[in-house]
């Protein structure tokens, strides 16, 4: 239906919010919503993505997030948290049986489809997967 707005659609429609406005991701962290976690430390959460694009669809995100919303808002202060991140996509991978390839993703402000500003990987694997990605 053409009228129907696609997720990507509403992404794209999202203002961006100021760096320190509560996300959806802030509840998860502080289990005021439920979420499936599969990996957890003092710094990262890992948990699968509510509505899945492939048999294995996780999040990982930083538990403080210092007002970091997008990628390319990044300053020197978050280079550790964004190698714990990246460091997490490898565990999970693994944990995962992802051996056969998968794929790491940032979804970055409007044009990225971004949705949630709290900084977040995809970890999008368990079947093969289409490149470009549109
Ligand atoms: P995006 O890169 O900002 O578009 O990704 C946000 C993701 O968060 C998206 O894949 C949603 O399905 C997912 N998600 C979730 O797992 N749980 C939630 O409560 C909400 C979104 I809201």
């Amino acid at each position: 239906y053409r009228w129907m707005s696609t997720e990507a659609d509403k992404a794209r429609a999202a203002a961006e919010p100021q760096p320190h406005e509560p996300t959806i991701f802030d509840k998860i962290i502080n289990k005021e919503i439920p979420a499936n976690v599969i990996y957890e430390n003092d710094k990262v959460l890992a948990f699968r993505d509510i509505s899945p694009q492939s048999p294995t669809h996780v999040l990982v995100i930083p538990k403080v997030r210092a007002g970091l919303t997008r990628l390319i808002r990044a300053e020197e202060k978050h280079k550790e948290i964004l190698g714990e991140l990246l460091y997490t996509a490898s565990v999970v991978a693994r944990n995962e049986n992802l051996e056969d390839g998968y794929r790491v993703v940032i979804n970055d402000g409007k044009n990225g489809c971004q949705s949630v500003y709290h900084l977040h990987l995809h970890i999008i694997g368990g079947r093969p997967l289409g490149w470009p990605p549109v």
